[in-house]
């Protein structure tokens, strides 16, 4: 066998062994070893691969699938330019602490920095944002090899997984590959091939004990649960429940219905003065809170207790008292302060009613409203997207029995459609995302999925208002920028997104009102999209409105403390 060949059916076989059971690739010819092993480890079940011809969405299908099952995923590409294309995914997971394993095609050294074709540099490509660089030695077929190349895919997944005390999070392998590039059966290689017997991996794996601190937080705490693993929500949640907190949740904590929630929080803290009246004694930061300034206010306002793994943690306001390494666990007969998470839960209430009164006044399909019946017609698992889509589920309130997901590592509105339909496919069941107009486009690729392939059950619901209706909510958005607003942040596009998704024959759907939507988003098989069309313009003027009514039904609170 020659040793390309020798080299990837080993590497993929030690994965699977490590616990890999979905892989994505897009095509090329420096990868063609690796593309053989994957569509050879497919047809014998050992793992389900899928092909994509963008890397840049190959890459972000992967992390919807890692996220979604947890496990890690490896993205393999071919050489050149098609590394970089894997950069944004890399970034986010790098931030969102998802594993995945990058395995890009490379020249051996003696084609490097010739003007070879389509060679770039992809040594340490992706930088910091890596959790393990290893060049991986053009192989040869003398013995040694296989525990070389064994124990390096252990290593990789161990990164990948945390084990070695930081988060979770991209590996990046670099595989020098000398021709021959396809694969022959000869049984010439100087030792076995085979790994350890019965399935094991070379090197197992022993993950590391969680550690939680006993809980010494005061009475009046508030917990800020960001975007966050379901074990740390879970853990986070029953503290609270326990010492009578109140929750301020963001969608992608995933928080369900607690009872310790406190609903439409960002409004209630976008108030100064129910705020300032209400200070906690201390702030909770579990996850990564990244949606509102008004969340962040509330943790710089206060000391904080923060919740991360080593060098990683969450503290823009650089206000973090100490950092805690899990989710503290209750512990004894602790101080309860009955009345706290009532003003909390109090003021959520009215805000929530405000927020409701504003909406049926408004009638018609407003945004809110939108992510509102989308979180109501999900089934058990809802992917977001950045920009006010998630903002919208913000205010929508919790669900029970979500589980939601967004890309909040890096808060990129790029490869949100292939994060879905990864998601999808690893969920299995029927799943839905909300999305802006610019985030559908950004990767429009993401629908591009060849007929061989295997199809998600997901409902993509666009929330379609021509542009970035998020600036209008910013300063940028203001009436002393109008001139130069529309075309430098608006940004319209004009797109004919039934059109655009007649070009890959995706199921597309219009929909005009409450009915037409509540139709449309009747559970369905395959890929398909709705679009919902909005006023950007009215989107900007009623997150003001939102924000007056809340203010306005909490001034009593401000007064009464
Ligand atoms: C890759 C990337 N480029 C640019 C941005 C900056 N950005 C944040 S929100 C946004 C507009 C998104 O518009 P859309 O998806 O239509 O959502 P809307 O706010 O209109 O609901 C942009 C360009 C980003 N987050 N990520
Ligand atoms: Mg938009």
């Amino acid at each position: 066998m020659n040793p390309s060949t020798a080299l990837a059916r080993v590497l993929v076989d030690e994965l699977v062994r490590g616990g890999v059971r979905e892989a994505v690739l897009s095509p090329g010819s420096r990868s063609a070893p690796l593309a053989f092993a994957l569509h050879r480890a497919d047809a014998a079940g050992a793992l389900r691969l899928h092909v994509r011809i963008d890397e840049r969405s190959a890459a972000f299908l992967a992390l919807g699938l890692a996220k979604a099952s947890g496990r890690p995923v490896p993205v393999v590409t071919t050489s050149g330019t098609a590394t970089a294309n894997l950069h944004p995914a890399v970034l986010e997971a790098a931030q969102a602490h998802v594993p995945l394993l990058l395995l890009t095609a490379d020249r051996p050294p003696e084609l490097r920095g010739t003007g070879a074709n389509q060679t770039v540099d992809q040594v340490k490509l992706y930088g910091s944002a890596v959790r393990l660089f290893a060049e991986v030695g053009t192989p040869e077929a003398r013995p040694g090899q296989v525990a070389y190349w064994r124990s390096l895919a252990c290593r990789a997944l161990a990164a990948a997984a945390g084990d070695a005390g930081t988060a979770p999070g991209p590996v990046h392998l670099n595989l020098a590959l000398r021709e021959p590039l396809v694969p022959d059966e000869a049984d010439d290689w100087p030792e076995t091939l085979d790994g350890r017997p019965g399935s094991a991996p070379w090197t197992a794996r022993v993950p590391p004990a969680a550690t939680a601190p006993q809980d010494d937080l005061p009475a009046r705490t508030v917990v800020v649960l960001g975007d966050a693993t379901p074990a740390r929500t879970a853990a986070a949640l029953r503290l609270a429940e326990a010492r009578g907190w109140p929750v301020v949740a963001e969608p992608s904590a995933s928080a369900g219905d607690a009872t310790t929630l406190v609903p439409a929080a960002e409004l209630v803290l976008g108030v100064p003065g129910w705020t300032a009246a209400h200070l906690p004694d201390r702030v909770l930061v579990v996850g990564r809170p990244t949606l509102s300034r008004a969340v962040g206010r509330l943790a710089a306002g206060a000391p904080s207790d923060v919740v991360g793994e080593a060098g990683d943690w969450s503290d823009p306001p650089r206000s973090a008292g100490r950092v805690l390494p899990g989710v503290p666990v209750p512990a004894g007969d602790p101080d309860v302060d009955p009345g706290w998470r009532a003003a909390w839960q109090a003021a959520g209430r009215a805000a929530e009613q405000a927020v409701a009164a504003t909406l049926s006044a408004q009638g018609g399909l407003p945004e809110p409203v939108v992510a509102r019946e989308v979180l109501r017609a999900a089934g058990d698992l809802l992917v977001v997207g950045s920009s006010k889509p998630v903002r919208d589920l913000f205010l929508a309130g919790p669900r029970a029995g979500v589980r939601v997901l967004a890309n909040r590592g890096a808060a990129g509105i790029d490869g949100t459609v292939s994060t879905a339909v990864g998601a999808a496919l690893a969920h299995g069941g029927p799943t839905y995302a909300l999305l802006g107009d610019l985030t559908f486009l950004h990767d429009a690729n993401g629908l591009v999925i060849g007929p061989g392939e295997p199809r998600p059950d997901l409902t993509v619901v666009v929330v379609s208002n021509d542009g970035g209706a998020i600036f209008g909510t910013l300063e940028q958005g203001g009436e002393e920028h109008a001139e130069a607003f529309e075309r430098v942040f608006g940004t319209p596009h004009g797109v004919d997104l039934g059109a655009l998704c007649a070009a890959t024959r995706t199921p597309y759907a219009l929909a005009a009102d409450l009915d037409g939507l509540r139709a449309a988003l009747a559970p369905a098989p395959g890929l398909r999209v709705v679009e919902v069309r909005t006023d950007r313009a009215q989107a900007a003027e009623l997150d003001g409105r939102l924000r007056a009514a809340v203010a306005q039904v909490l001034a009593g609170g401000q007064r009464g403390g």
